[in-house]
């Protein structure tokens, strides 16, 4: 009978529905690739051209002047409608040219539909013209490795996510040598132009580029990628010109939609505190904008503890008439405290359990963190500027780290100048947990940035806040509150009377969350209080119902802990980011017919409705400004924080206490559901956006 029923191999694996559910292509991929993003009106006039807006203002930094002499002075420019009677406006855009372009730094979800945008438009206005692709980001420009993009490569790529199509790297073009390379590349390609998608960094090294070949007469564009969100362009009068980078939008909704399904398990099992570690190298928008959808109960936001202070520490240095230096900024003991403070006020209200978010760039805004980065940093640079071989070549292990940080303290460093790693900066250092010790001392990456995604910030502060939750309770201070209608239903079951037993056993026997007092802290001491109230004999046992409720209210902390980064790098693109992107590729193309070069291609009111968003350039090189990178002042782009008087970041504060449910309401979460780009349950713009734009 059995063998009747099994099928052979070969008849499974050619049968019709076999080959329709194992293929590598499923509908959602079909679809996709199928969708045809919106366009800005103004791409369907025929020619355009583009108006310098002076009035935008956007101040210089000096260095930038000097380096980047060529482009420091362009200005925002506008695309508008071109004079389409004009026979030269038309040869510009008719003629035939080659195109480079280039991902650039971690993927963000919507790159390949810039690369669609500008490929349609390339061929749109000559399909004699050729768009190459360097493949491994800056490497291939420099190594001259790239494929010429095909209608077919494209299509196959449409609104999906990653970079896979050419994929991406982060090196730098720091050197004359790379960037003659670079030049070289270009030029036996007989490039009209090339486009860097990238962040800021990627950007950087587009106003270079840009510099450097404007007498080549190749010109250069870049394109604001990064899930973190943190470029964000404002002119000194403070109008946005680019409200986000691609990519922030879907990497929110995919975290949110794993956050949010926490909460939902959170919720059903109500065991577990989830502590949810979110991307982004430094600023806090990707958790912000993850608070929004999900409503989780606590969120923590880097830029607003750096500016933490605490007011207690300044009373008490007050009384004794000095001033307390250290009760201003953040740090991981007082982070740790604030942690600790509202999972009691939650528990307090029967809600052992929640779901918190932290940015992964939080520990650049812990002073005693954002210290030892910065020395580090210098002590690394400084090591490889005299050495030949680099600091982590010479020193592969931790240990030996360590050993060279000591002889430091002892004066035994390469140069004769006053070392900057002194003895209690070594025995704080020490005083750290190792794998984070080693986290602080990995290699910076190309461009020099610290690797936040690289160290486990979640385990280290959740170590703290269970250390202290356990010292907390030990004092009788972190307990789950007893709902009293159940604790009555207990007691009248077993013939107890609620109100007497509950005057001896809770500190607030009148509320709705019962806390049993602060000084029961076991059963030993449960049952030395009932006896004190003589509503037992010091024979008795507790009540059985007693030892329940006492048993309930005791505290176990247990924690999950998640990080969300690569996986939201690598989701499938929203409709938002969908649209922006391929109006950002279309718009690269206009600018480069137009003749511009050194420029950011970008939408402006990309915070408001479809209908009111507008292509422009914005100047790179006035983005510029001088940051610490390996221990040196280097040019790059600004990395834009969250503002603290910003529309979101206010309304985050109002709401913040609701969600954290630490009174007796309901949890409030939120469903974001999973990433979309059809559909009208899609809002269509990142919600931090919409409430900045009020
Ligand atoms: P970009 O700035 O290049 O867009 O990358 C952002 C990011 O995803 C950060 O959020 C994260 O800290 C970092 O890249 C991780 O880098 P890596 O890919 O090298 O692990």
């Amino acid at each position: 009978m059995e063998n009747q029923r099994c099928k052979s191999l070969e008849f499974l694996l050619n049968h019709p529905k076999t080959g329709h559910v194992t293929s590598d292509v499923n509908i959602e991929t079909i679809e996709r690739r199928s969708f045809s993003p919106k366009k800005i009106k103004i791409f369907s006039s025929k020619y355009t051209s583009i108006k310098d807006c002076p009035e935008y203002k956007l101040s210089n930094n000096k260095e930038a002047e000097k380096l980047l002499p060529d482009i420091i002075n362009n200005n925002v420019q506008k695309i508008i409608p071109g004079d389409e009677k004009t026979e030269t406006a038309k040869q510009a855009f008719k003629i035939r040219r080659n195109i480079g372009v280039f991902f650039s730094g971690g993927p963000a979800p919507g790159g390949h539909n810039v690369i669609a945008g500008l490929y349609d438009e390339v061929k749109k206005y000559n399909p004699e013209s050729k768009l190459f692709g360097f493949l491994l980001g800056p490497d291939g420009l420099m190594e001259s490795k790239y494929v010429e993009i095909t209608q077919s490569l494209v299509d196959a790529h449409r609104n999906m996510g990653g970079f896979s199509m050419i994929k991406t790297g982060r090196s730098k073009i720091d050197s004359k040598n790379k960037m003659e390379l670079s030049l070289k590349t270009c030029m036996d390609l007989e490039l009209d132009a090339l486009v860097v998608i990238g962040g800021d960094d990627s950007n950087t090294n587009a106003a270079f580029l840009a510099q450097r070949f404007k007498s080549a007469g190749i010109k250069v564009i870049g394109v604001p990628k990064t899930i973190d969100g943190d470029i964000q362009i404002k002119t000194d009068d403070k109008e946005t010109l680019c409200a986000i980078s691609f990519g922030f939008h879907t990497a929110a909704r995919a975290f949110s939609q794993n956050i949010s399904n926490l909460t939902t398990d959170a919720s059903s099992d109500i065991k577990y505190w989830h502590v949810c570690k979110v991307m982004g190298r430094v600023a806090s928008h990707l958790t912000l904008e993850c608070a929004f959808q999900t409503h989780a109960n606590l969120s923590f936001v880097g830029e607003e503890l750096a500016d933490y202070t605490d007011h207690k520490r300044i009373e008490k240095a007050q009384k004794k008439g000095i001033i307390d230096y250290t009760a201003y900024g953040i740090t991981l003991r007082h982070w740790s405290r604030l942690i600790c403070d509202t999972i009691v006020r939650r528990a307090a209200t029967g809600k052992n359990f929640g779901v918190m978010i932290i940015p992964e760039g939080i520990l650049e805004f812990i002073n005693e963190i954002q210290v030892f980065i910065i020395k580090l940093n210098t002590i690394i640079a400084d090591y490889n500027h005299i050495h030949d071989n680099d600091f982590h070549t010479s020193f592969p292990t931790l240990n030996v780290k360590l050993e060279y940080l000591r002889r430091l303290t002892r004066g035994m460093g390469d140069t004769d100048k006053f070392s900057i790693w002194n003895l209690r900066d070594d025995d704080l250092f020490n005083q750290l947990p190792l794998f984070f010790r080693d986290g602080l001392l990995m290699e910076r990456d190309t461009h020099g940035n610290f690797q936040f995604s690289q160290v486990k910030t979640e385990d280290i502060i959740m170590d703290m806040v269970k250390e202290y939750l356990s010292i907390l309770k030990e004092k009788g201070k972190y307990k789950i509150g007893i709902e009293k209608s159940y604790y009555k239903s207990i007691m009248e079951n077993s013939k107890f009377i609620p109100d007497k037993i509950a005057k001896v056993i809770f500190k607030n026997p009148e509320d709705k969350y019962l806390l049993i007092k602060e000084s029961i802290i076991s059963l030993k001491t449960l049952k030395q209080t009932l006896i004190n109230s003589e509503l037992i004999s010091p024979d008795d046992n507790v009540p059985e119902p007693i030892i329940r409720i006492f048993k309930k209210s005791d505290p176990k902390f247990k924690t999950q802990t998640h990080f969300y980064g690569y996986d939201g790098r690598g989701s499938d693109p929203t409709y938002f980011d969908c649209n922006y992107t391929y109006n950002l590729g279309i718009t690269a193309f206009h600018l480069i017919a137009n003749g511009a070069t050194g420029q950011m291609a970008a939408i402006k009111n990309l915070e408001k409705k479809f209908d009111k968003w507008e292509p422009i350039g914005i100047p790179i090189a006035k983005l510029m400004r001088l940051e610490e990178r390996k221990g040196r002042l280097e040019l790059v782009i600004e990395k834009s924080l969250i503002d603290l008087d910003s529309n979101a970041f206010r309304i985050f504060k109002a709401l913040r206490d609701g969600w954290l449910a630490a009174e007796s309401n309901q949890d409030r979460y939120r469903r974001p559901g999973p990433v979309r780009f059809t559909g009208s349950a899609e809002e269509d713009r990142p919600i931090t956006l919409m409430l900045n734009s009020i």
